[in-house]
């Protein structure tokens, strides 16, 4: 069975939308944001529209309503990635808060100076900054996975570094330039042996194949529901039970406790102890919209739908002289086609594709030491999603052609 893609794009209300009179959207940016299907729309809207009222506090009608779809979306989530209990699911604002959540309270707590953490040379900055931060605050040594000529990670080398001890590695599941998916069972059942705890970014998996997270047997995993369909302002982390027990709270406040003195707190039980003050409720119940949205649409075919889109892309885009894609061979990439254009800058590139309705991203991304190490300082980038088309892909190369011929 395939996909039927018109159906899926009907769920899209902003698929239809003509960017000016006559040029209609050609949204090719889905790894920044994915668009939303009315599905999470109107679970949002009904929220507010007919339940609103603060979570946990009330014993009110409306009180419990809102409680009961909160905590719904909760149990959603966790199914949609196969974790033992929702209460391993805490809410956040997106894939970067929960990295800071590990970096702040597991890490503060666990690490002393000269601990070793092992990154990536892939790394979107939301995984580098909060390890830099620790690194002067409390002397931590970072290293890095390098990435072969090949855009994969060489594993021959975390291999030698894991000789070293390590106590985290934290790493990307998906480039959200390269597109590279990492061998991540492997890199954690490796990083086990060692003794390491690991953490993963699940900021560009999770939308896009189904991401299992006891079978991958990580210790932590952040993602944000925004790239997958659902709104902005709302992420999770994934915690190991007996890992987040032990974590101290992050933020303090209402909601994360059991018992507050003038001199003392108790923290609340797992997972409020780490949701402090009034959530973002409305989001939490579009993200449990938005992952029993992609369930019923089934990620094994969403997943096959976006490799056959991306390596019609690939194929096209290599037909172009003078383009060159950054990433590895197509079987080991999600749907993201990062490029260069033969002396036209990306902003240029981006822009111009702009009046043809495309919308692309222009920049680093968020990953300057991958580009620094490509020695390129930005790339154009294309993306796809469940709702992508090939007609979408061949405008793209003919809004290239039109760029190439304008700056020729
Ligand atoms: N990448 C992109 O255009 P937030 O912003 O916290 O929801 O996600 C951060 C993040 C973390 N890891 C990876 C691999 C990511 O791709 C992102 C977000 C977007 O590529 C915005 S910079």
């Amino acid at each position: 069975m395939t996909l039927d893609i018109q159906k899926i794009r009907n769920d899209f209300p902003i698929l239809d939308r003509e960017v000016r009179p006559g040029v209609p959207l050609v949204y090719l940016d889905s790894t920044a944001t994915a668009q939303k299907p009315a599905r999470v729309l109107s679970a949002m809207e009904d929220y507010y529209r007919l339940h609103n009222a603060n979570i946990h506090r009330g014993v009110h009608t409306l009180a419990e309503e809102a409680t009961g779809l909160y905590e719904q979306a909760r149990s959603s989530i966790a199914k949609f990635i196969h974790a033992p209990s929702s209460s391993q699911i805490i809410y956040t604002r997106n894939t970067t808060e929960s990295i800071n959540l590990v970096a702040y309270s597991w890490a503060r707590k666990n690490l002393q100076s000269g601990d070793l953490v092992i990154l990536t040379e892939m790394e979107h900055h939301s995984n580098l900054v909060p390890w830099h931060i620790l690194a002067a605050e409390k002397g931590i040594v970072l290293e890095f996975i390098p990435v072969t000529g090949d855009y994969l990670l060489d594993l021959d080398e975390y291999q030698k570094l894991l000789t070293r001890s390590p106590k985290l590695v934290s790493f990307t599941h998906m480039s959200n330039v390269l597109g590279t998916i990492n061998p991540a069972k492997d890199i954690i059942q490796m990083a086990h042996a060692a003794g390491a705890i690991t953490l993963l970014d699940g900021a560009q998996s999770v939308p896009h194949f189904h991401v299992d997270v006891q079978a991958l047997d990580v210790d932590f995993m952040a993602f944000s529901a925004h790239k997958m369909v659902g709104p902005t302002g709302i992420g999770a982390l994934y915690g190991k039970k007996e890992l987040l027990e032990l974590m101290p709270p992050f933020l303090g406040g209402g909601d994360m406790i059991k018992e507050v003195k003038l001199r003392s707190f108790r923290p609340n039980d797992l997972p409020y102890k780490f949701e402090a003050g009034t959530p973002a409720i409305a989001e939490a119940i579009g993200f449990g919209a938005a992952a029993e949205y992609l369930t019923s649409i089934d990620m094994d075919q969403i997943a096959q739908h976006e490799h056959e889109i991306t390596n019609y892309a690939l194929q096209r885009l290599e037909e172009i002289p003078g383009l060159k894609i950054f990433g590895p061979a197509a079987r080991h990439k999600g749907g993201v086609a990062a490029f260069t254009l033969n002396g036209i800058h990306p902003h240029d590139v981006a822009q111009i594709l702009d009046r043809f309705g495309i919308a692309v991203r222009a920049g680093h991304h968020c990953a300057q030491p991958l580009h620094e190490k490509f020695a390129i300082q930005a790339t154009s980038r294309a993306s796809f999603y469940l709702y992508s088309t090939r007609a979408e892909v061949d405008i793209l190369i003919e809004g290239i052609y039109r760029v190439k011929e304008y700056f020729d």
